[in-house]
């Protein structure tokens, strides 16, 4: 049984891999495959809660490299960006997190 880092780290990565094998590059996720994503597996982030327009900046700010897609790196720089807000969210109130569950 795996570690409950180790297990966070292997959802992270077949996570991105469920939604970047659904159309064209199966190792990049297009922009209907991250909002799917946002939606599906992080919906306090999820673009239901964005206009059009500030999906569009989101994706724009993941794609580094400007081809249209967000790779795997652009994907964990996304998440370690999101993982630092839960950080600055819980830091002060570490009971903030067990009243959640
Ligand atoms: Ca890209």
């Amino acid at each position: 049984m795996a570690c409950p880092l180790e297990q966070a780290m292997a959802i992270m990565v077949t996570t991105f891999h469920k939604y970047s094998a659904r159309e064209g590059d199966r190792f990049k996720l297009s922009k209907a495959e991250l909002k799917e994503l946002l939606n599906k597996e992080l919906p306090a982030f999820g673009s239901k809660q964005m206009d059009e327009v500030e999906f569009k900046r989101l994706m724009n700010d993941l794609d580094h490299d400007k081809d249209s897609e967000v790779d795997f790196k652009e994907y964990v720089c996304f998440l370690a960006c999101v993982t630092m807000a839960f950080n600055d969210f819980f830091k002060d109130d570490p009971g903030k997190q067990q009243r959640r569950k």
